[in-house]
């Protein structure tokens, strides 16, 4: 093989490692909603995308979400949560309180207002 057809060959395979770890490895950040007097609350930084972005809570208790946006990139300056009727501004370097009642089991998507960035609420019984 000349120098060219191994480094070709190389950087596929490491595509293919990188194809697989992606889809297959990668955890997701997945957090359970600490439960303080009856209220479920989860604190979630907004960098880039939602950290944690998998949010798991409990059907029928509220749910208090902190959302901290670290960054001034318009792409994340609204969450929408579309199942919950809620669309709410996340301003920079603020926390903002977003308060939701689960009331049916199910995955529920939420995300910036292209719908660019995303995370997930499930709710369990
Ligand atoms: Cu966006």
């Amino acid at each position: 093989m000349r120098l060219d057809q191994i480094i070709v060959t190389i950087s596929g395979l490491f595509l293919a490692a990188g194809v697989i770890w992606y889809f297959f490895l990668y955890k997701r950040q997945t957090v359970r909603a600490k439960d303080t007097e009856g209220i479920q609350e989860v604190k979630i930084s907004v960098k880039g995308g939602y950290d944690p972005d998998l949010i798991v809570v409990k059907k029928d208790k509220t749910v208090r979400l902190n959302f901290y946006r670290e960054e001034t990139s318009s792409c994340t300056e609204v969450v929408v949560f579309p199942d919950f009727r809620v669309r709410k501004e996340l301003p920079a370097f603020q926390n903002t309180i977003i308060e939701i009642m689960p009331d049916k089991i199910g995955e529920y998507d939420f995300h910036c207002d292209m719908n660019m960035i995303h995370g997930k609420l499930i709710v369990e019984e």
